[in-house]
């Protein structure tokens, strides 16, 4: 079994430790509970109930919900008894299968700088998230500025400069109410100027109604698009997974509005609602590149799909780890 080795070698050091404990809440919400109608003899019948409740429960919306429990019947009528084990390889396979191939590959420019654009709803984590990509990145040994983008909030612009300046990183920021797209000119100019090569872009999220959303990004998207060949070469929506479906319904306006590259879910820890990530991919089809699992610039990790998924459902196969 391919997985479980794959898994063994993955789970070591410090991200397995905060997968497992970034995931406790959501595990407790679906891997503890499959285990518990799960535990003893099996009545197939009983136990696709319970999971399509469960996986609900779990965040994982109708939708989604209903093609995992078709799928987890088709595989449930070709054993004649149903141990935990099985349970755990069945629902492993299946939302594998339902997630798709757990590929994220970032766009970098072929010379220059390299663009990333933040975009999502108010709070839903993009200013940290910027900063928490701009540590990451320089700890490939880029160079890294950020662009405080949202020039709505008040509060933001400084947000971002005490994170860059925590970061010892470089930052354009614009002046509060000036157009964000002029910021993000700046931006561009400043890395072309100073041989960035990541330029990460804060955003406002504001989300008045779809006609404005969608003039607004494409507004920014022109604008960096001007200014350096192929840019925004990333555009990333951030989604707070505490906001479960409705996280959701954001995520296909946005997708509706402008060309999603990939999602960042944020707060996943404390979160019982990380079943979402399924649900995004899902429904949006657009990868889950990172998740965030707290607060300091540490916290941001690139999503692995066999992580997550054993983190979720590690309980139902004990001798796993
Ligand atoms: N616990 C936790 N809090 C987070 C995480 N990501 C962001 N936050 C907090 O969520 C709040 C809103 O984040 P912010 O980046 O300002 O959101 P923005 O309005 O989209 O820019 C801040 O207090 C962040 O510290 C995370 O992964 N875990
Ligand atoms: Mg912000």
């Amino acid at each position: 079994m391919g997985f479980l080795e794959n898994i063994k070698n993955k789970i070591t050091g410090k991200d397995k430790d905060k997968y497992l404990s970034g995931f406790s809440n959501t595990n407790k919400a679906l891997g503890q509970k499959l285990k518990v109608i799960t535990t003893g003899n099996i009545d197939p019948n009983t136990f696709i109930e319970e999971l399509m409740i469960t996986l609900l429960e779990a965040d994982l919306g109708y939708k989604t919900a209903q093609k995992i429990v078709d799928k987890v019947q088709e595989e449930v009528n070709k054993y004649y008894v149903l141990h935990q084990k099985d349970v755990f390889n069945i629902l492993h396979q299946c939302l594998k299968e339902i997630y798709g191939e757990d590929k994220k590959e970032i766009q970098y420019a072929e010379s220059g700088p390299t663009v990333i654009m933040l975009v999502g709803v108010n709070g839903s984590g993009k200013t940290s998230t910027a900063a928490k990509l701009a540590y990451y990145f320089k700890n490939m040994g880029k160079k890294v500025c950020l662009v405080a983008g949202d020039t709505f909030r008040a509060g933001a612009i400084d947000q971002l400069d005490k994170w860059a300046k925590r970061l010892d990183v470089d930052i354009v920021k614009g002046v509060e109410n000036r157009d964000p797209s002029s910021v993000l000119v700046d931006g561009c100019r400043y890395a072309k100027a100073n041989d960035i090569d990541i330029l990460i872009c804060d955003t406002a999220g504001r989300l008045q109604n779809k006609v404005s959303l969608m003039n607004e990004l494409a507004k920014m998207k022109k604008v960096v698009a001007r200014e350096i060949e192929g840019a925004p070469h990333n555009t990333w929506l951030v989604i707070d997974a505490n906001t479960g479906q409705n996280g959701l319904s954001q995520g296909l306006l946005f997708d509706e509005a402008t060309d999603l590259s990939g999602i960042i879910l944020t707060k996943m820890d404390g979160t019982s609602k990380g079943g979402i990530v399924i649900a995004v991919k899902d429904l949006i089809g657009v990868p889950v590149f990172f998740i965030t699992l707290g607060e300091t610039e540490e916290d941001l990790k690139l999503f692995d799909l066999d992580l997550y998924l054993y983190s979720i459902i590690e309980d139902l196969n004990e001798d796993a780890s």
